[in-house]
């Protein structure tokens, strides 16, 4: 069984963290209506949704994946990089002791999950705005003993080093080569995104579809040339929030807590 752990989107979503992207006006009933969706597009591929209730207070609580890190064996609830990120932890935390035993990354560290790659039993870690190097050793020192590597990786130009790359089909990577260097992965097929289509290289693998945004049609021709099944969804609202489809979900393989 898979759990995706979602969380509703805040009435202040418009107060968002923005890095890259001027301040667009977030239509937040249009927002909702998108992320519900994303919700079903989950469902119908076979995950169990636990939709947690919105925090009205905290603008960018709907991007949920930052505060989490979810391996098979445990959980590593992050520090976020922004501190106006920081309260989203607790209630994820408490969600998350139902499935996984958990851990913390502690101050001066900084983590956030969309900075978290992982490829197998190896996790490649963004070194960017909002991930650091004392973060990154402390998923290290936790994740070590369950076999897992952890190697950090710079990025530039993007948000997250999961803006810049993500794992589309089994041997396979959607990788923007201007913010991130894909050699560093190993023996991947990559396949570019279109260049008009920067923030492209986000889609969101479950089973062997991926959730992917509606607004890459020329990356998406690429994709399903390599064979890809592609599950569009319209996400544009949280677009402008500069989210995209891996960062509002926690993907949970479900067993109960060692
Ligand atoms: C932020 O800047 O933190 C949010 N506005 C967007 C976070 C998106 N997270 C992600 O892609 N993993």
């Amino acid at each position: 069984m898979t759990v995706a752990i979602t969380r509703q989107v805040s009435a202040a979503i418009g107060e968002c963290e923005l890095t890259h992207l001027p301040r667009a006006l977030i239509d937040v009933d249009r927002a909702r209506r998108q992320h519900h969706a994303y919700e079903q597009a989950l469902v119908a591929q076979g995950c169990d949704v636990l939709s947690l209730p919105p925090q009205p207070e905290l603008p960018d609580s709907v991007f949920v994946e930052d505060v989490a890190i979810v391996l098979d064996e445990i959980a590593v609830i992050t520090r976020p990089g922004a501190q106006s990120r920081r309260s989203e932890t607790l209630s994820v935390a408490e969600a998350l002791t139902a499935y996984r035993r958990i851990w913390f990354v502690e101050a001066p560290g900084t983590l956030e999950g969309g900075d978290v790659l992982r490829l197998g039993n190896r996790l490649f870690v963004g070194l960017s705005g909002r991930s650091n190097q004392s973060g990154i050793m402390q998923l290290r020192a936790v994740a070590w003993p369950y076999g897992y590597t952890v190697s950090a990786v710079p990025v530039a130009g993007c948000l997250h080093l999961k803006s810049a790359v993500t794992q589309v089909a089994d041997r396979m990577l959607l990788v923007n080569p201007q913010w991130v260097d894909a050699s560093i992965f190993g023996q991947f097929t990559v396949i570019d995104v279109d260049p008009d289509e920067p923030y492209a290289a986000n889609g969101l693998l479950v089973g062997d579809r991926l959730i992917y945004p509606a607004s890459f049609p020329r990356t998406r021709l690429r994709l399903e040339a390599h064979g890809v099944t592609v599950v569009p969804v319209d996400v544009s609202e949280l677009q402008k929030a500069e989210g995209a489809v891996t960062c509002c979900s926690l993907i949970v393989t479900a067993s109960e807590r060692p």
